[in-house]
């Protein structure tokens, strides 16, 4: 059985868990490891007051033992540091013990209502609300809130260690906020990828950078917010991870599936995507060249490292649109679930852009489906024995693709 993870957790809950069953043993893992990815996601110009309260870090409550994993469910569990304000309206056997919660770090926002009635458009309040069947959107709120994306990448980091064994590293940047930017695809080195971390929207350019920034700070003064396209690319992935055999076996729906689980997350596109639409076949195909001495080698990388549903040993190159975040500090027109009639829908407390966030979770995400991938592909229960299997697929590569 292939690896697997769940999570649970409300934003204002004492804390998001996560467990990741069937992780290999043997895999090195520090905390700092874990923590580093965690406060990855608490950057970018532009989040909310939240940020400003939680300091996101790991405690592992099983599968690790003396810095290895043991082969037994990991479960680890970040601790929400806002509950403090909140554990009288979140908790599991008593009704709310106030109307309203005085949020700190807020600027815009100095409460919200425990009971919320009107569906943020945009939001999932409405939709939640028709399945779930509540006229409190609270109990929506709580959980489609971006927060539980910190215990999706908690459980990436452990995937990005497993695939750090094998030399595998991804990482991301930020391209276009607010319509500012450019179409920059290319993978970054370890050196550029530590001075994205250092940009304050987690972008390449320096100048666009700036752009961005003002476009946000345009943005918070009109009570607007701003979505925007990051890139995640994959280094040192080896050539046949997915299969072309079946649907649900290509590596790009899986990756499909797993980045579009993000909150916000509205387009994607592998390599040239949408572009290569209206290229035709002579300029969109890479060209496949091989020489004893370099191997095989491809030119270019419009495919964005996936042909047929199977990697093909070139950088995975993807890229993923987010759209506005919908809680909007002025207000959009809705409808009271209890009334029915028209009224504008509250702020709860948000960022004005989470696009440098998304970025690090979708290399979360992307680094998971990798790692379930090797793990299909070259099997076992413990880092050694899945490195002897990598070692001779590699070996069998460089004879031939059929190993000869
Ligand atoms: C977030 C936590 C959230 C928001 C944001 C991201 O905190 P709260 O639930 O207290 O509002 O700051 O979530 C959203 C903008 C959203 O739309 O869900 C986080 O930890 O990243």
């Amino acid at each position: 059985m292939s690896m697997r993870f769940l999570t649970a957790g409300e934003s204002h809950g004492p804390a998001l868990v996560a467990i990741i069953e069937g992780f290999p043993a043997k895999v090195p893992v520090t905390p700092e490891a874990i923590d580093r990815e965690l406060a990855r996601r608490q950057l970018g110009y532009g989040r909310g007051g939240r940020m400003r309260i939680e300091r996101d870090q790991v405690e592992i409550l099983s599968g690790v033992r003396s810095g290895v994993t043991m082969g037994s469910p990991v479960c680890l569990r970040i601790n929400n540091r806002d509950w403090t304000r909140w554990s009288g309206v979140m908790a599991p056997f008593t009704p709310p013990e106030a109307a309203t919660v005085t949020l700190a770090a807020e600027p815009l926002l100095e409460k919200v209502s425990t009971v919320v009635t009107t569906p943020r458009p945009g939001h999932a309040d409405l939709s939640g609300a028709f399945k779930y069947g509540y006229t409190d959107l609270r109990n929506i709120i709580e959980r489609a809130s971006a927060r539980e994306t910190a215990a999706r990448v908690g459980v990436g980091a452990f995937a990005k260690l497993l695939l750090a064994q094998f030399g595998v590293f991804v990482g991301s940047y930020v391209t276009r906020i607010g319509g500012v930017g450019d179409d920059y695809g290319q993978p970054l080195t370890p050196t550029e990828q530590d001075q994205v971390d250092q940009s304050p929207v987690r972008a390449v350019n320096p100048e666009l950078a700036a752009a961005m920034v003002e476009a946000i700070e345009a943005a918070r003064a009109k009570k607007e917010t701003l979505g925007g396209i990051f890139v995640v690319y994959a280094t040192g992935v080896p050539p046949g991870l997915g299969s072309h055999v079946h649907w649900d076996r290509r590596i790009d729906g899986q990756l499909a599936q797993a980045v579009m689980g993000i909150p916000g997350i509205k387009g994607l596109e592998f390599g040239a995507g949408f572009k290569g639409a209206d290229l035709v076949g002579s300029q969109m195909h890479d060209a496949i060249h091989f020489t004893p001495e370099s191997g095989w080698q491809r030119p270019s990388n419009q495919a964005g490292g996936i042909e047929g549903g199977i990697t093909n040993g070139e950088p995975l190159i993807l890229r993923a649109a987010m759209k506005p975040i919908p809680t909007l500090y002025q207000g959009l027109p809705s409808v009271d679930l209890k009334t029915r009639q028209p009224r504008t829908a509250g702020a709860e407390r948000s960022d004005l852009t989470a696009v440098p966030a998304a970025g690090v979770v979708a290399e979360a995400m992307v680094a998971w489906v990798l790692a379930v991938a090797f793990q299909e592909k070259f099997g076992g229960d413990t880092l050694p024995e899945l490195k002897r299997a990598f070692d001779s697929y590699r070996e069998g590569l460089d004879a031939g693709p059929d190993g000869s």
